[in-house]
């Protein structure tokens, strides 16, 4: 007996291990659950995942085996905060490609601190306090167990940890089939298998992208693609190339979220010049971002590609060398004048290096510009507007020009420079913070409309204007709620808010009014193509004005399309019309296979970049 007591203490710190991880995993999976969570269905996995660095634990002496666990917890309770911050404003868990590219959240580094929250940090307690009081308690009549028993003690653990984990995994890739290979909605993963197996599948399969890139895509799959792409760029009818000739502005404007629009606080319109311009444009009030672990860039990726964001991370890193088929790039070769203009840092989000890979002639950023004004992230957008209207007017004609941007940047904190805007009891809050800095905004894109149309530039030019992603994220849906009175919102209601603007402004207001297919920022491309006439070959959205359903497919694999939605997170789908949860019937179950071959397509493209091998078979 008395040497079971030596050995338990000999490997108490193996024992505190596996119940202190387990637990912390157990509690940030119930953190990360909106809907119905059961600590029972999720401690298998969990505790096979802690089960496996225990075993491996024990082929150490105990120096090695203390340290070597203390660091599994650190590493371990790390991405605990990470994801929990990261999830606040991306609504995703990271990813390695999102650390390759996380250098960049240095930029808004005021978002990231404005998500962390002190309560995060009780994860971490154990840490602090528990576990370096296990290294002088080792030293009391410490016996090492034999070797043999050690070895078969640890074989015993990777069967028991190997046992329960493959039937995880088998379970929830029976249920949602090629999660576990795409890792397309890595929220779901880490519901169903823990934090710790989710870290564990993306470090494999990012070992795994990174080789299976080098591999080339199969014959028959590449003809699928191709397949596809020819029958996606259906021929279009109405207003084709009704802009013929014209020069094109498009302006991606931070955090527009559709709720805004015609709305009132204090009975003041949020944006009375967004509400005047979308009167006198084609008005897209069904329309959805679709960005993903990229954030703005993402948007940018699909307005000016109709290609999916990344998997994860974001595209404008990982294939920053990839040839594309770019609407700049296209609008190039028609002999069109390009340009991209964003008043903040070139290297932000990789674009200095990928416009030049779009086809951008010129990038007008932070050090074109005389910063003369500062307003949230950087030069603010009265004076970054205003100083484009000159950059585009010295542009040859045609042009395309692409706006970005700044001062409506989550948290919205600078309320000083946002003007005089009351909105009443939401005063102080990040949703009335919002509402001053996209009113400060909206003033601006209405004195920049005016001068385009004082300097003459209106007349002969289209101007299509969207938002790129959320304002709100989703650990503030009751002050939105309460904004919209409402009690509370339902999953449905929260995805429906979670449109931007879309509006397309004519020369002489030929075409106006509003247009409620169900698009989204990957339709912006190939609806360019028709209203020009170039050429829109390669593309995987669709020309709104000749789709006669709207199809919207989300990067976790979640689709909408004017009669249903459905949840990939919760795996649960909709209908729109009775907002009633419904079961899957063979038409859903092909409307989801139809979204995941999708995004299945656009990431062999990318994965491969294909563009580049059928450009040059096309040539
Ligand atoms: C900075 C701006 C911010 O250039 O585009 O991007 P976001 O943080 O919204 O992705
Ligand atoms: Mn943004």
């Amino acid at each position: 007996m008395e040497k079971i007591n030596s050995y338990i203490r000999t490997y108490l710190d193996v024992l505190l291990f596996v119940l202190l991880v387990v637990t912390k995993v157990l509690i940030y999976g119930r953190q990360m659950e909106t809907g119905y969570f059961s600590y029972f269905s999720l401690f298998p996995p969990v505790f096979a995942s802690v089960l496996l660095l225990a075993a491996i634990s024990l082929l150490l002496n105990s120096q090695r085996r203390v340290r070597f666990l203390y660091i599994c917890n650190i590493v371990i309770t790390i991405f605990i905060i990470a994801d929990l911050t990261y999830f606040r404003y991306f609504k995703d868990v990271i990813s390695i490609p999102v650390l390759i590219n996380g250098l960049q959240l240095g930029a808004v580094k005021s978002s990231v601190s404005n998500l962390m929250k002190f309560s995060d940090f009780l994860y971490a307690i154990d840490i602090i306090f528990i576990f370096p009081k296990i290294n002088k308690f080792r030293y009391i009549n410490r016996i090492e167990i034999p070797r043999s028993l050690k070895l078969s003690l640890f074989f015993i653990l990777m069967i028991i940890s190997s046992v329960i984990n493959i039937n995880s995994f088998y379970d929830l890739s029976k249920e949602q089939p090629r999660l576990l290979s795409t890792l397309y909605n890595k929220v779901y993963i880490v519901k169903n298998l823990g934090s710790v197996n989710y870290h564990y599948l993306d470090f494999y399969n990012s070992l795994y992208a990174s080789v299976s890139r080098r591999t080339p895509v199969s014959k028959e799959k590449e003809s699928e693609i191709k397949t596809f792409l020819q029958t996606n760029s259906q021929d279009t009818s109405s207003l084709k190339g009704i802009a013929k000739g014209k020069n094109l502005i498009m302006i991606q404007v931070e955090a527009l979220q559709g709720f805004v629009i015609n709305n009132k606080v204090e009975g003041q319109y949020i944006t009375p010049n967004l509400n005047k311009w979308a009167k006198s444009s084609v008005y897209f009030d069904n329309f959805y971002y679709q960005i993903a672990a990229g954030g703005t860039s993402d948007a940018e990726f699909m307005s000016n590609n109709s290609l999916y964001p990344a998997v994860s991370g974001a595209a404008y890193f990982l294939y920053c060398g990839n040839e594309f088929n770019s609407m700049p790039k296209n609008f190039r070769d028609l002999g069109y004048d390009t340009a991209a203009l964003h008043g903040y840092r070139e290297t932000f989000w990789n674009r200095n290096i990928i416009y030049k890979r779009f086809g951008f002639n010129n990038f007008y950023s932070e050090k074109n510009y005389d910063i003369d004004e500062t307003v949230g992230l950087g030069l603010s957008d009265r004076s970054f507007l205003s100083q484009s209207v000159d950059k585009i007017k010295e542009l040859n004609k045609p042009y395309y020009s692409f706006l970005i941007t700044l001062s409506s940047h989550f948290p919205y904190d600078d309320v000083d420079n946002y003007g005089n805007f009351d909105v009443g009891p939401y005063e102080g809050t990040l949703l009335g913070n919002y509402l001053k800095s996209i009113h400060y905004t909206d003033e601006q894109l209405g004195m920049f409309f005016d001068k385009l149309d004082k300097e003459g530039v209106l007349k002969d030019s289209v101007v299509v204007l969207y938002g790129d992603h959320y304002a709100i994220p989703k650990d503030h849906i009751s002050e939105l709620a309460k904004f919209l009175n409402k009690d509370s919102l339902s999953d449905l209601q929260w995805i429906k808010l979670q449109k931007v603007p879309m509006m397309i402004h004519f020369p002489d207001e030929s075409n106006k009014g509003v247009n409620s297919i169900c698009g989204g920022q990957m339709d912006i491309y190939p609806t360019i193509c028709s209203l020009f006439d170039i050429p829109n070959n390669n593309l995987m959205g669709k020309d709104l004005f000749n789709s006669k359903e709207g199809n919207v497919i989300f990067r976790d694999g979640s689709f909408i399309d004017g009669k249903y939605y459905y949840m990939a997170q919760t795996n649960t789908y909709f209908d729109m019309v009775t907002e009633e949860k419904i079961n899957e019937n063979e038409d859903l179950k092909n409307r989801k296979e139809n979204a995941l071959n999708q995004l299945e397509y656009s990431d062999e493209i990318l994965k491969h970049n294909l563009l580049k091998k059928f450009e040059s078979e096309n040539q």
